[in-house]
C-alpha cells in the first residue's frame, strides 16, 4: 500500500496522523486533483461520522476597517491608501445583523481591524454595549474577531454574550511571522488567545495559505492549534493585490489550502473548519466542502456597503454571498445547512467541553 494510503486508512480507523505523515499530507498540495482525492474523501469521511450531512453557516459584519497595524498580506493594512476605510454606526450595525439573522445564518462574526478608536476607553465600552445588543437583538451566538485585545477586553466581551473569539496566527513560525506582521508580538497574540479560553471562549486558529510557508510550518500550527485547544481551525490562501506588499507564491493555486482544510479535518475530526466565501467566492465552495470543510463563513448582506477581508468586493452587492446561494450549493454536495438549535446545542456542549 502507498504510504498515503496508509495514513488515510489508519485515520478512518481512530489513529491520527503522527507529525511526520501530517507534513505528507501538507505536502500533497502540487499533487494534482488526482493525487489529493484520497485525502479529500477520507476527509468528508470524517466530517460525515462526526456531522452528518449538517453544515454551519455564519454571518460576517466587517465593523471598522481602520487598524493601526501593517500586514504585509492585508488590504486594510494601515499603509494602504487606496481601501476604502468605514466605521459603521451602531445602527447600521444593528440593522445589518437583524438581516442576516432573519436569512438564517447559524453565527454572527463581529470583525474588526486593530481600530485605535475602538480598543480602550469609551471605544471599548461601545463595543462591548453593542455586542449586547446584537444578542439581544438576534439571540444568535455571535464571535468577535477584533484583533489583540486587552485580558479585560475578553471578559468584558464574554459578559456580554460574545461566544467565539477569532485570532489567526497565520503562522506559528516565528520567523515567518515577523515578515507577515512586522513590529507585531507573536507571544502577546498567542496569550490572547489562552486568555479567551479562559474566560469561556471558544477558539478560532487559523493559518495563512501561499505565503511562503513549508508543509512542515504547517505541522506546527497543528501543534499549536492543539495546545490552545482550538475549537475551530482555519486555512485560508492569500489573495494579492495591487497595494499589497507580500509578492504571490502560489498563484492561482489552491492546491495548497485545500490540502490544508482535509489535512485538518484528519488532524482535528471533530472540530469545526470553515469553507470561505472570501477568497474565490461562491465559485469556489463546492471545492472547499469537498475537501471537509464543515462551516461556511463570509455570508455578507448585500446593500450596507459591508467589506469582505481577503476579497473585500468579491460576490457581496450581487447578493451572491447569501444563505440562499449556499444552500444551492450544499444540495449539489448532499449536504444540507443545519438548523439553529443544531448550531446552538452544539456551541454549548463545547462550551462544557472546554470547562
Ligand atoms: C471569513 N472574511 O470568514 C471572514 C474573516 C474573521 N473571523 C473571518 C476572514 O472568511
Ligand atoms: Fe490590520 Fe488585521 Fe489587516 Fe493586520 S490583518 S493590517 S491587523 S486588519
Amino acid at each position: 500500500m502507498r504510504p498515503v494510503e496508509a495514513i488515510l486508512e489508519r485515520a478512518l480507523r481512530g489513529e491520527p496522523p503522527s507529525a511526520r505523515e501530517l507534513e505528507r499530507l501538507f505536502a500533497l498540495d502540487d499533487a494534482g486533483e488526482a493525487a489529493r482525492e484520497p485525502l479529500f474523501r477520507a476527509a468528508r469521511e470524517l466530517r460525515r461520522r462526526h456531522f452528518g450531512d449538517r453544515v454551519f453557516l455564519y454571518g460576517f459584519l466587517y465593523l471598522s476597517t481602520y487598524c493601526r497595524n501593517d500586514c504585509r498580506f492585508c488590504w486594510y493594512r494601515r499603509s494602504n491608501p487606496a481601501c476604502r476605510r468605514y466605521r459603521k454606526s451602531d445602527e447600521e450595525v444593528l440593522e445589518a445583523a437583524g438581516r442576516l439573522a432573519e436569512t438564517g445564518v447559524h453565527l454572527l462574526d463581529l470583525t474588526l481591524s486593530e481600530d485605535p478608536g475602538l480598543r480602550t476607553g469609551e471605544g471599548l465600552a461601545g463595543l462591548v454595549r453593542l455586542t449586547a445588543r446584537v444578542k439581544a437583538a438576534t439571540r444568535l451566538p455571535l464571535m468577535l474577531s477584533p484583533g489583540v485585545v486587552s485580558d479585560t477586553a475578553l471578559a468584558e466581551l464574554a459578559q456580554a454574550g460574545v461566544d467565539w473569539y477569532a485570532c489567526y496566527q497565520e503562522t506559528h513560525s516565528r520567523g515567518l511571522f515577523r515578515r507577515l506582521r512586522p513590529a507585531q508580538s507573536f507571544a502577546e497574540r498567542m496569550r490572547a488567545k489562552r486568555a479567551a479560553r479562559a474566560v469561556g471562549l471558544l477558539l478560532e486558529e487559523g493559518v495563512l495559505c501561499g505565503v511562503g510557508e513549508t508543509p512542515r510550518d504547517l505541522v506546527c500550527s497543528v501543534r499549536a492549534m492543539a495546545r490552545l485547544g482550538a475549537d475551530q481551525v482555519r486555512a485560508m490562501s492569500f489573495v494579492p493585490r495591487d497595494g499589497i506588499p507580500l509578492a504571490r507564491r502560489h498563484h492561482g493555486d489552491p492546491g495548497r489550502e485545500l490540502a490544508a482544510i482535509a489535512t485538518l479535518r484528519l488532524a482535528f475530526p471533530d472540530r469545526l473548519i470553515p469553507a470561505s466565501l472570501d477568497v474565490d467566492g461562491l465559485a469556489g465552495l463546492r471545492r472547499r466542502l469537498e475537501a471537509g470543510a464543515n462551516v461556511v463563513t463570509s455570508l455578507i448582506p448585500p446593500g450596507q456597503g459591508l467589506a469582505g477581508v481577503a476579497q473585500s468586493v468579491l460576490d457581496i452587492e450581487e447578493g451572491r454571498r447569501t444563505v440562499g446561494e449556499v444552500r444551492e450549493v450544499l444540495g449539489r454536495c448532499g449536504l444540507a445547512p443545519a438548523s439553529g438549535t443544531e448550531y446552538a446545542d452544539w456551541v454549548q456542549r463545547r462550551k462544557a467541553e472546554a470547562r
